[in-house]
């Protein structure tokens, strides 16, 4: 049984650097890639295998298998992207759902006290995100991003700042387009943390890349 206890500070700090991935996203074994990012610091991890040559069936159980005992041993913690059915199967420590994915307050009834983050692209949908019981929300795409063919068109950074305005104190990680370049910015808005792909999967070094995300992570925080 997933042993996490979740409160606000350990979902907070979780959001850091928040990690996804699966085998398609990566240019060298995935799991190596995901060993490197865990080096470099990755606060959570999401495992999202899914586009154009996902694995499915045995092939991708084993991988979404042989990643959770990954996390495990490094004690980061372990999402599974919208199949609940895997995520319980594998003792995952939590579930990420959209709005095109099963209903929040379902997932959250099936899956009782793992962690529920739920996408959220305005207002109106954190909103009813909250309602429905998710833990943190995932904003975005706050930047233009090439990973998910049917993302929508980049918000701007100020849908962060108007979900804090209106009083939305739930922990939030920002997505779409991010590098150690905008983090700052990210975090500067609102968001508790960033979450990558491309950031990390694609790197030279991702050990060094998550690095780089957490510091600026950090430091941004810290003002
Ligand atoms: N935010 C996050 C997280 N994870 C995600 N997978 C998404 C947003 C996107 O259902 P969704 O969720 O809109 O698309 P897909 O299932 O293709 O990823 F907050 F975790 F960073
Ligand atoms: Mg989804």
């Amino acid at each position: 049984m997933s042993e996490i206890i979740w409160n606000e500070p350990s979902i907070r700090k979780a959001m850091q650097v928040y990690f996804i991935t699966g085998s398609n996203n990566c240019l060298k074994d995935p799991l190596h890639v995901l060993e490197e990012a865990i080096k470099g610091g990755i606060t959570l991890f999401q495992f999202r295998e899914k586009g154009s040559g996902a694995l499915s069936g045995d092939a991708m159980q084993e991988l979404a298998y042989e990643m959770r005992q990954l996390c495990r041993r490094h004690g980061v913690p372990f999402v599974v992207n919208d199949d609940v059915e895997l995520a319980l199967a594998i003792d995952a420590d939590g579930v990420h759902v959209g709005q095109e994915d099963e209903a929040a307050a379902e997932v959250r009834r099936r899956i009782g006290s793992r962690l529920l983050g739920v996408s959220a692209y305005n207002r109106a949908e954190a909103e009813a995100a909250i309602r429905c019981g998710a833990d943190y929300l995932g904003v975005g795409p706050l930047f233009a991003t090439t990973t998910k063919e049917d993302a929508k068109s980049a918000s701007g950074l100020h849908v962060l700042k108007e979900l804090r305005d209106i009083g939305i104190r739930i922990p939030i990680v920002g997505i779409g387009g991010i590098t150690a370049a905008n983090a700052g910015d990210v975090i500067r808005s609102g968001a508790d943390g960033v979450s990558v792909i491309t950031a990390i999967s694609h790197a030279e070094q991702p050990a060094d890349a998550a690095r780089e995300l957490l510091q600026a992570v950090h430091i941004a925080a810290a003002r």
